[in-house]
């Protein structure tokens, strides 16, 4: 692949169905003589009871955390590592847990199978493939989380690749060379989620290469390159028109495969400026503040967890060219792939479920807490209350204090910590 910057080139959480406890003992206020746990378990039921019926926050500062109306990721939000392996003869897609555990071929085709990214509700895989035979070549398809149901989006007589979805879901960016003629020149496309209303966003004679959108959905990054230079670029534009082209690199040295940490700050990319074999870097969105996270040479292809904290890349440190994830420092470098095989191109997905709006999460975690506090009102109409605050305005406490009254259920053992924890998921996105 011409486009690549030197050489290189958590678990799905299952929630236990709803098991609902019946054994209910009624709730006892204040008895005598508690051991310490339930004594704090009741004081948390106390707080969370004044909480939910003054209206007041009355427990600090809030677990949830806000930047400019955007929920910041946590960890449950760690779905699975999609990426590209040829361990198999052919190009295929893979999915490993975070650990490297669990790897997973999705795609058993003899074809080309490659670039893949998870949708934003991390139900779903885009890749690109040549299963459709000559002279259809590279094309965009989009697949079930498990690999079943492929669909090409494009058809189109030449290369499509590097999908890139929007983070509402409703359009996937990718790069084609089906303008090229004979030539080199690639252009970053964008169409509709189905295929529909392809649209050239760059239009010039330059190779631009591997889109990836923006988390607030305003911008695409990509990579562009000079046909016949050794330079490249990472330039933003506007995801909507393509316009506001802007280069963040202005390097010398090949810079390319872009990656948006989950909040939109920085920018992880791929550069050869300090070693011809490329090392990993990270920078402020506007190109700022570029600080180097590897030394050995022959790493790139970086990727953020969707929580934030960690960076999968690739590299060929260990002779062939494996998967291998970071802290988001540059600390605690670990391979998660191994020899035989050459695997490339991570992209980390959410964890199905951790994605919806607060109103969805809330909608379900009403029907949740209905089934399993059938027996008990009391609890049932002040998680009601805390849900009800948790959509509210002025309420910023109301997820912590709902979290500290589902762990107060759990002590008690009328709900299982798996319900709890699926609680708590649901409403995570408020
Ligand atoms: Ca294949
Ligand atoms: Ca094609
Ligand atoms: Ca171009
Ligand atoms: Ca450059």
């Amino acid at each position: 692949m011409i486009a690549d910057t030197g050489r290189p080139g958590a678990n799905v959480r299952s929630f236990s169905s709803a098991e609902f406890k019946a054994e209910a003992s009624p709730i006892r206020l204040a008895p005598p003589l508690l051991p310490v746990a339930r004594r704090r378990a009741f004081q948390t039921l106390g707080v969370a009871l004044i909480a939910a019926c003054s209206g007041d926050d009355l427990t600090g500062p809030s677990v949830a955390d806000h930047l400019n109306g955007r929920r910041i990721a946590v960890a449950a939000d760690n779905g699975k590592i999609a990426f590209g392996s040829e361990r198999d003869g052919n190009h295929e897609v893979y999915v490993m847990n975070p650990d490297g555990t669990s790897e997973t071929n999705l795609t058993n085709n003899p074809a080309i199978d490659m670039t893949p990214e998870w949708s934003p509700d991390g139900t779903m895989i885009a890749f690109a493939s040549d299963r459709d035979g000559f002279p259809v070549l590279l094309d965009i398809f989009v697949m079930n989380a498990d690999g079943t149901n492929p669909i090409n989006l494009t058809n189109s007589v030449n290369t499509d690749l590097a999908p890139s979805w929007s983070p509402d879901g409703t359009k996937i960016a990718f790069h084609t060379f089906r303008d090229a003629g004979i030539g080199l020149q690639s252009e970053i496309y964008v169409m509709d989620a189905d295929g529909s209303n392809q649209v050239n966003l760059t239009q010039n004679a330059a190779i631009d290469v591997f889109p990836k959108w923006s988390p607030d959905g305003t911008k695409i990054a990509f990579m562009r390159q000079v046909p016949f230079s050794s330079d490249a670029e990472i330039f933003v534009m506007d995801a909507a028109t393509g316009a506001n082209q802007t280069n963040i690199t202005n390097n010398p040295a090949s810079d390319g495969n872009a990656s948006w940490s989950p909040d939109g700050s920085k920018i992880a990319f791929g550069s050869s400026r300090d070693d011809n074999f490329g090392e990993v870097y990270v920078m402020n969105a506007d190109g700022s503040g570029v600080v180097r996270l590897t030394t050995e040479g022959g790493n790139g292809e970086p990727a953020w967890s969707p929580d934030g904290t960690k960076i999968v890349f690739a590299t060929d440190r260990d002779g062939d060219l494996q998967i291998y994830a970071m802290d988001a420092d540059g600390s605690n470098q670990v391979a998660l792939t191994a020899p035989p095989g050459r695997n490339a191109l991570p992209h980390w997905g959410v964890a199905p479920g951790t994605s919806g709006t607060c109103a969805e999460g809330v909608s379900e975690a009403r029907s949740r807490i209905a089934q399993l506090f059938a027996g008990r009102p009391i609890l049932r109409l002040v998680l009601n209350i805390l849900l009800f605050r948790m959509q509210q305005a002025g309420f910023p406490n109301a997820e912590m204090n709902f979290g500290r009254l589902l762990d107060f259920t759990v002590q008690e053992g009328i709900i299982t910590p798996q319900d709890a924890a699926a609680l708590k998921d649901l409403v995570s996105p408020c």
